[in-house]
């Protein structure tokens, strides 16, 4: 085990320690869970709990070919200038999750044939935030200085995240996160400890629980975080861990994203009775180290009448970010269907993105929740129609009017969430989800 390497470490000398790690961790979203199971005792089961829920929806749902689109906001935390990265790399990062969560990577040439009956695309769209969460016109970049060197420190050892926190805390030196709910933040930053790269990222997983954490103290703080010379396919810096820099193409992110949306990693993070929950992605009996072995069939499966060999193409593997090209359906659907439950606001109710149509319709709906009435304002154009849904799709209220604000009384509306759908000329131009009280 490498944390035992790790562990062991510590009794010597920081130069030792250096060398000792020369096996990096590539991703402790895993240990994540784990850190607030500590502090939450039942966090796992409530995890496992919402993986199941996704996994039910996704296999209800018909509609797998509209395009979701996330709005990032990328948090730039950075104690010297190459920490800083520059607005273009972040570009070619976004760049990069689009064509891999849109299979539109250039190199789905390379997966093997076997696994042509199990692929699939997430038909994601990730595009940064022109809006921030006080409704100005942002880049969706920000940037802070910082006095801390690093977030990583030894305290990771023993799975204490404490001081990788911090990077989501403006008072700990980094930056806080905005509202969880409506953007994806990616905090990049510094996790070496004594000047060695010992994690590439870690996600927090779709937890379901409403306004979990928030940027609270110790809880896990929602979002993805990434070390700085993994990120982007175009990083003057990549990553270096001893032998000359590797080929970064963007996958940490990926990958972290990918947990971010519930997978988890394809080798089920144990032997060959530990599984990943997706049906078709072939088991193995332990994760690739940073390699392309394709010669792998470490456990024995029956998807679709085959037994798959190990999936080094699988983003949530730990091979060489060169050898990485494809999800599969299952963790397609699972995908989607965190999209339709635990993070349903991410893409389903935004005020984040500008509209790109003119006949798409920026509405804000307030107050939400709402007791008596809610008001429901269009941004840029005008409406014709307001109808207001419950979650089971029965109509319930239509609004008819001309000027730019509606305002509906819900007081006899019982407890729950309900839709309101913006129409104009016949269309729907946008959909608001909001809660009665
Ligand atoms: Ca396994
Ligand atoms: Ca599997
Ligand atoms: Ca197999």
């Amino acid at each position: 085990m490498k944390k035992t390497i790790l562990f062991g470490a510590l009794l010597f000398t920081s130069s030792l320690f250096a060398q000792e790690i020369n096996q990096i961790e590539r991703c402790y979203s895993h240990k994540a869970i784990e850190y607030q199971e500590s502090i939450t005792p039942g966090f796992e089961n409530h995890v496992e709990e919402q993986f199941q829920i996704a996994k039910a929806h996704q296999q209800a749902k018909t509609n797998k070919s509209q395009l979701y689109t996330i709005p990032v906001v990328v948090h730039i935390v950075y104690n010297t200038p190459n920490q800083n990265l520059a607005d273009s790399v972040i570009n070619r990062q976004i760049q990069t999750l689009n064509e891999d969560y849109q299979r539109l990577n250039a190199d789905t040439v390379n997966m093997r044939g076997d696994f042509n009956i199990v692929k699939g695309s997430p038909n994601i769209e990730f595009r940064l935030a022109d809006f921030d969460p006080n409704g100005n016109p942002t880049s969706g970049i920000t940037r802070t200085e910082t006095a801390q060197e690093t977030f990583g420190d030894l305290g990771l050892v023993t799975g204490d995240f404490s001081t990788l926190e911090k990077v989501k805390q403006t008072s700990e030196g980094g930056i806080d996160p905005w509202d969880q709910t409506h953007y994806l933040n990616i905090w990049v930053c510094n996790m070496e400890i004594f000047n060695t790269p010992a994690l590439l990222g870690f996600a927090t997983p779709p937890s379901g629980l409403p306004n979990w954490p928030a940027g609270s103290v110790p809880n896990l703080s929602d979002g993805v975080v990434v070390q700085y010379q993994a990120f982007g396919d175009n990083n003057p810096n990549a990553l270096d861990m001893g032998q000359g820099a590797i080929d970064v193409r963007g996958r940490t992110t990926t990958h972290e994203v990918g947990h971010y949306l519930g997978l988890r990693h394809i080798w089920g993070d144990g032997g060959c009775t530990e599984q990943d929950g997706i049906d078709d992605t072939p088991n193995a009996s332990d994760q690739s180290q940073f390699d392309c072995d394709d010669t792998k069939n470490t456990c024995t499966d029956n998807i679709q009448g085959t037994d798959l060999p190990d999936m080094i193409e699988n983003y949530m593997d730990y091979s060489a970010e060169t050898c990485q090209n494809s999800f599969t359906q299952g963790q397609v659907d699972l995908m989607r269907g965190v999209l339709d439950n635990q993070r349903y606001d991410l893409v389903h109710d935004n005020n984040a993105l500008s509209v790109d149509s003119e006949d798409l319709i920026s509405a804000s709906l307030y107050p939400n929740p709402a007791e008596n009435q809610i008001t429901i304002r269009m941004n840029n154009g005008n409406a014709d129609e307001v109808v207001i849904y419950s979650l089971n799709g029965s109509k319930l209220i239509a609004v008819k009017q001309q000027n730019d604000a509606y305002i509906i009384d819900i007081s006899s509306f019982g407890n729950g969430i309900y839709f309101a759908k913006v129409m104009k000329e016949g269309a729907l131009v946008s959909t608001k989800k909001f809660v009665k009280l």
